[in-house]
């Protein structure tokens, strides 16, 4: 009987001990990595061809070899990964369990590397082996497991975390394909599935043993407990299983390996079981499926929700499998769940996982017993909220209706808790029905529907925005209410970036450069970037500086002739506009000063020999549905070519737009780039952190007043910064007279011509229609206001040529810029959420 037991896979991990191996003395015995040496390494890699994937080095592929390479790596940070899950058991203390339905993690690689300090011993052992490491290193498809800043964001916070050794573990969705991979075909994007694990995934380890089950569906009812108490539980339909699996966070040489655990949906074992007592083979098959769906792909959108029930299915599934995964973990120390918040705080990247704060009620009162009251207590102690738009048609809102049929136990609670809220609301403000109708977490127009932004608002312990303009306007404009109500709710968390990618890894000369100036350390004290301020004047140093620039400049052209067939110009600025595409991003502005330029050089305007010769690059991907972004996407490209196809202009003007930017080519494209485009119309931008990486990596920003640009001017100074544009309340007091885009047309005539000329046809093979959307759209709705700022933005130009002519005064800037953002790491950014929110010292 012992035996068929054991052979019966477990469902359900709550099963104390199986989610979780108890501490025992075997737990503790040493774990011993391979010997760090190029030999041991070597003998480790092939360990891992010939035993494991059971190759012979003569006859390995490739893909065999990368595989290995890659296997070989992580065997170096186990005893780490190890030996810190065993402290932070034996040793249990308040952790961060951050919750995103995104990580844009980048190649795993270089970042592995660069951990274990392992760079120099794994390329020479590849060499002694006759590989080509650099080969094997590009073979990586990176796990594209986000759409962009937001996805970002939670990869660089966990780096952090990991570098900062805090107790925390990352919860997301492991997506079978992640975001599309962009391709052109004639000049329209196309998108095709990324099919990132169809190598072999070297880096996770699954878990199927830990599986979790996740209930959907059904009805509701009341009935009477054991102890004659009358109480009410979810009767669900369906289920799916969700299985971890789990990924390395290795911190920056500090012997910290931390958890991300991504979950995949299977089908249970009672849709397997199905298969035979049915005998409905294949519909068993297909519920299977329907099951698998559940994490299968990515929601394209980026800021612009599209509500499909299939993604609250793909957030409630992570959510549950999460917050069961945690509770069970200290249900192992025999905790009391009274007590819950002094061992988790749970932070909701952005309303995505605010599912999470009705099924924590649902889990203490129908799993674990709790009353409302006792339960509603903790629950409200154990959540914080970031949000990161200011866009409305970017706030999350689930129709009652989806709401009811897939989760009826959950919308049962969430109207409780608004109940309760708004009881406190009419206390606070008697006789305000208008402002209660406006706080409710249910609105009741256009449809009935669950606000998520409120209820995350309600429920959680603070709530942040990504930068201080936009914490400013979260608070004054976006949820004014509650800011009334709970004025010391809200905080400002300023966005980071993790130095340890995005200069140490992007950018090897420079930190180099920097090393040898400032010496080691600077990697996780970013604020001592400041100590080279002193050498903006030094001419070795700056000279030093120019020479990386080019250096990485020369290499993005190998790298684009090589990967796009783009031939660019050696000598030109580089100015690099890259982000997903929105309109609020205006990379329309950015068009109509490019075709402004080419105008200016074709009709004689300006004399060849004033122009300062430009290399304009793009990178974006459009949600696949949203029209206007591709058709953007079109123009962009046809004006693309035609300037290639110029002799009046090819010597002074190109413009390059690489399909499928992602965390790869960025760690290539920001190092090199001279000019930043942060362009976005002021208040729009949450907090962008591409902006970030350029000025930490020398780049000059050309920005509105908006999100972190903000931040970044203040630091830089103003004299190492484009600013230009309507500031945010003049944008608010222009929307309110009423933007006639077209008066702006008329009259201003370099922005009437630049208009004229892309509306001409001459960018798209004389076909008028072809660039009529985006031109229309701009003449007569220009939602964003480019024309508005149109010509502050040229000015704003024209002061870059001319700094940029100054080859000494643009370096110092430069140099600047690096030396004063060191405020932007991301581990600035885990200490203020630390300080504010996660563990505030009361
Ligand atoms: N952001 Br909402 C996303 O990338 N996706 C989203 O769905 C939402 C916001 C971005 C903001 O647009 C950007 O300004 C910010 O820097 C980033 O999140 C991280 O906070």
């Amino acid at each position: 009987a012992g035996w068929l037991a054991d052979e019966t896979p477990r469902l359900d991990s709550s099963v104390k001990g199986s989610a979780f191996e108890p501490t025992s003395p075997r737990a503790t015995e040493p774990v011993v990595g391979p010997e760090r040496t190029v030999d041991g390494f070597a003998k480790a890699f092939l360990d891992e061809l010939n035993f494991e994937a059971g190759v012979a080095l003569k006859r390995s592929t490739t893909t065999d070899q990368y595989l290995a390479l890659a296997r070989t790596i992580r065997g170096y940070l186990m005893a780490d990964w190890l030996r810190t899950a065993e402290r932070r058991r034996q040793n249990p203390t308040k952790m961060v369990g951050y919750l995103s339905a995104e990580y844009l993690l980048g190649r795993q690689m270089g970042n592995s590397l660069l951990a274990t300090d392992l760079g120099d011993i794994a390329e020479q052992a590849m060499t002694s082996l006759g590989l080509d490491f650099n080969l094997l290193r590009a073979q990586e498809i990176e796990p594209g497991l986000g759409n962009g800043g937001l996805g970002r964001l939670a990869a660089c916070f966990i780096d952090s975390l990991a570098s900062m050794d805090v107790p925390s573990i990352g919860y997301g969705i492991r997506y079978e394909y992640g975001i599309f991979r962009q391709t052109f075909e004639e000049g329209r994007q196309v998108e095709v599935p990324d099919a990132w694990l169809s190598l072999g995934a070297p880096w996770e380890f699954p878990h199927p043993d830990r599986a979790v089950q996740v209930n959907f569906g059904g009805t509701t009812e009341q009935y009477i407990d054991g102890d004659g108490r009358t109480r009410r539980r979810w009767l669900p339909a369906w289920n799916v299983q969700g299985i971890p699996y789990h990924y390395m966070v290795p911190g920056y040489q500090n012997g910290v390996v931390n958890t991300l655990r991504l979950w995949s949906a299977r089908a249970t074992q009672e849709f397997d079981l199905k298969i035979f007592n049915s005998g409905d083979y294949a519909e068993a098959v297909r519920a299977q499926t329907f099951a698998e769906n559940i994490s299968k792909v990515l929601y394209p959108e980026d800021s612009t929700p599209q509500g499909r029930e299939l993604r609250l299915q793909q957030q409630y599934f992570f959510v549950a499998c999460s917050l069961k995964d945690f509770i069970d973990r200290t249900l192992e120390e025999d905790f009391d769940l009274t007590r819950l918040d002094e061992r988790i705080i749970f932070q909701l990247n952005d309303t995505h996982p605010v599912i999470a704060i009705p099924e924590m009620m649902r889990l203490l009162m129908d799993e674990h017993d709790m009353e409302w009251a006792a339960a509603w207590e903790v629950t409200r102690k154990c959540f914080a909220y970031t949000c990161h738009t200011l866009l409305p048609e970017a706030l999350e809102v689930w129709p009652v209706e989806l709401m009811t049929r897939l989760l009826p136990r959950h919308m049962e609670i969430i109207y409780r808790i608004n109940e309760e809220f708004l009881d406190t609301v009419r206390e606070a403000f008697p006789g305000d029905e208008l402002r209660v109708r406006r706080m409710s977490v249910i609105q009741e127009h256009p449809e009935r529907a669950v606000r998520m932004a409120n209820l995350a608002t309600v429920a959680g312990v603070k709530v942040n925005g990504v930068a201080a303009l936009h914490s400013e306007l979260l608070r004054d404009k976006l949820l004014p209410d509650f800011a009334a109500l709970w004025p010391n709710k809200f905080t400002n968390v300023t966005n980071g970036v993790t130095p340890r990618r995005f200069i140490r890894l992007a950018n090897q000369q420079l930190s180099t450069l920097i090393t040898d100036t400032i010496g080691p350390g600077w990697e996780t004290d970013l604020e001592r970037l400041r100590e080279l301020e002193p050498y903006a004047d030094d001419a070795a140093f700056t000279e030093s500086f120019r020479q990386v620039k080019q250096a990485n400049k020369d290499r993005l052209r190998s790298i684009l002739s090589q990967r796009d067939g783009i031939e660019l110009p050696e000598h030109a600025m580089l100015d690099v506009m890259v982000k997903r595409l929105h309109e609020y991003k205006r990379q329309t502005l950015k068009l109509l000063h490019i075709v402004s330029m080419y105008d200016d050089i074709t009709s004689g305007r300006v004399r060849r020999e004033d122009v300062v010769p430009r290399t304009f690059v793009f990178g974006a991907k459009a949600a696949p549905g949203y029209f206007m972004a591709k058709e953007i996407i079109f123009l962009i490209n046809s004006v693309a070519k035609t300037i290639a196809q110029d002799p009046r202009v090819t010597d002074l003007m190109a413009v390059a737009f690489p399909a499928n930017y992602n965390v790869t080519l960025a760690n290539k494209l920001i190092p090199a780039a001279d000019l930043s485009e942060q362009i976005s119309l002021a208040g729009k931008e949450a907090s962008g952190t591409g902006n970030m990486k350029f000025a930490l990596n020398g780049a000059l920003t050309i920005g509105t007043d908006d999100g972190a640009n903000v931040e970044i001017r203040e630091l830089v100074g103003d004299e190492n910064f484009f600013l230009f544009g309507m500031l945010e309340p003049e944008v608010a007091a222009l929307a309110d007279r009423g933007y006639t885009p077209s008066s702006f047309y008329e009259s201003n005539p370099a922005l009437k011509r630049a208009i004229d000329l892309l509306a001409s046809g001459h960018f798209t093979g004389g076909d008028r229609s072809l660039a009529a959307p985006v031109v229309d759209d701009l003449l007569y709705k220009d939602r964003f206001m480019a024309l508005a700022d149109f010509q502050s933005y040229l000015d704003a130009q024209a002061r870059v040529d001319a700094a940029y002519r100054d080859v000494d005064g643009w370096t110092r800037s430069a140099v600047l810029n690096v030396a004063r953002s060191g405020f932007f790491s991301s581990d600035r950014s885990m200490r203020d959420y630390l300080d504010r929110i996660w563990m505030p010292k009361s």
